[in-house]
């Protein structure tokens, strides 16, 4: 059971405060949300669902009912879920959206426990980069060969992908994914320039059985970009001049705790800070990364005006959370949300609410080793994370009507207004 406590906010109006937190089994698909009591004359709540690049439909409501919890099942697996809980009142009158939660049906590392399968699939070659190989791409492709099972009828559903540091074991890369099955794109900065590395694969079978590991290759990476200051920046995303990005009054080069880099598009100056509770953190390298060079496993591709920031943390206590705060010199606009990149469920949005500051130049967020943010997929003292802002361009086809939706309440003929309002 994963359970959650999301941040207040202020319900304006009739209402004071709501906050709506949820619990979940990850293995049923099934959620709980729970929320305290608005104030004032309340005759029940409203809870509100949508999924990734889709606004709420206030006139079709999930569920409605007076208890201050209800429970949802059947959540398509594949789906990131977002809720919000609105009061009312026997005068008909709403309040405005609770703080939103965010809700992951699949964990992106559930990888099976070995099941019964008595004949798993084969052991995978491993093809690519080939073993020994020198000068490798700092983002390889890494290619293993065709799923073979010898039971008849059994069939590739996953695949896990695992890169390790030659010189001391450390796995650096550790992915579970069902879409990426015999082919995989390492995403930026998870292999240092100049590092020898090994790696390997298994194949599951839609009964959740997986291969031994296959042979392990090893290579060593291409030298990164040139990086003279040996800052982690490449030169070509160097901020010569002096800038105080995080408006301290002190210039920023002095700054040891700060990494700064140019966007690769939008003009945009980007600086990090990072910091732990109890563990010294070091931002080991940072860059822009234009996201039409990144592996996407999903169709959902947001809009991002100043491309994605990539960076690389170690940490003393592997882990642990790093509080990193990005700072602008241009404004984001409040419109903007952000999103997370993750290698196996592609772009997460987080929204908007409490992530940037009021004068819209500085956002902060959580990161946690092996969880949250953390691309590389393990607890081993290493955050490599890729995200960005921008929106979500409208959908090229109109929503399907929810099936299986409660009510109709006048929202059956709106799916066919969005299709005539969308089709040019
Ligand atoms: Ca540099
Ligand atoms: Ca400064
Ligand atoms: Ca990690």
């Amino acid at each position: 059971m994963i359970q959650r406590l999301f941040s207040v906010l202020t319900v304006i109006g009739l209402f004071a405060f709501m906050t709506l937190t949820f619990t979940a089994d990850a293995d049923a698909a099934q959620v709980s949300l729970a929320w305290d009591g608005a104030a004032g004359s309340v005759s029940g709540y409203r809870l509100f669902t949508r999924t990734q690049a889709q606004t709420y439909d206030y006139a079709s409501p999930t569920w409605d009912g007076t208890t201050n919890t209800c429970t949802l099942d059947g959540l398509d697996e594949s789906a990131i879920h977002y809720f919000v809980v609105r009061a009312y009142d026997s005068q008909g009158n709403e309040s405005t959206d609770s703080n939103e939660v965010m809700f992951r049906a699949s964990s992106p590392a559930s990888i099976p426990a070995q099941t019964s399968d008595p004949v798993p699939p084969d052991l995978p070659t491993a093809l690519t980069p080939a073993g020994n190989a020198q000068g490798v791409a700092l983002e390889p492709e890494l290619v293993t060969s065709p799923f073979k099972d010898p039971t008849a009828g059994d069939y590739h559903t996953n695949t896990r992908w695992q890169v390790f540091r030659s010189d001391d074991d450390v796995l650096v890369f550790d992915l579970y994914s069902n879409i990426y099955l015999t082919r995989l794109s390492v995403p930026p900065l998870v292999l240092d320039g100049g590092g020898a590395y090994y790696w390997t694969a298994q194949h599951y079978n839609q009964a959740g059985a997986g291969s031994p590991p296959a042979s392990s290759l090893t290579f060593s990476t291409a030298d990164r970009a040139a990086d003279a200051d040996a800052d982690g920046v490449p030169d070509s995303q160097e901020i010569a001049a002096e800038t105080d990005l995080d408006r301290d009054g002190r210039s920023d080069g002095e700054q040891a705790d700060m990494i700064r880099f140019l966007s690769v598009s939008g003009d945009q100056k980007i600086g990090l800070q990072a910091s732990a509770a109890s563990a010294t953190v070091r931002l080991e390298a940072a860059q822009s990364v234009d996201a039409s060079t990144v592996s996407n496993p999903k169709a959902f591709q947001p809009s991002l005006p100043v491309g994605l920031y990539n960076f690389k943390i170690t940490l003393d206590q592997p882990g642990e959370s790093v509080m990193v705060k990005i700072h602008f010199s241009n404004q984001v606009n409040e419109q903007n949300h952000f999103y997370m990149f993750d290698p196996a469920m592609g772009y997460i949005d987080f929204g908007t609410a409490g992530l940037i500051a009021p004068d819209g130049q500085t956002a902060a967020f959580t990161f946690q080793d092996g969880g949250e943010g953390d691309m590389d997929g393990v607890e081993n003292g290493i955050i490599v994370s890729l995200g960005g802002y921008g929106s979500t361009p409208p959908p090229q086809t109109a929503p399907a009507v929810a099936s299986g939706s409660a009510s109709g309440g006048g929202g059956g003929g709106g799916g066919c207004f969005i299709s005539t309002l969308l089709n040019p």
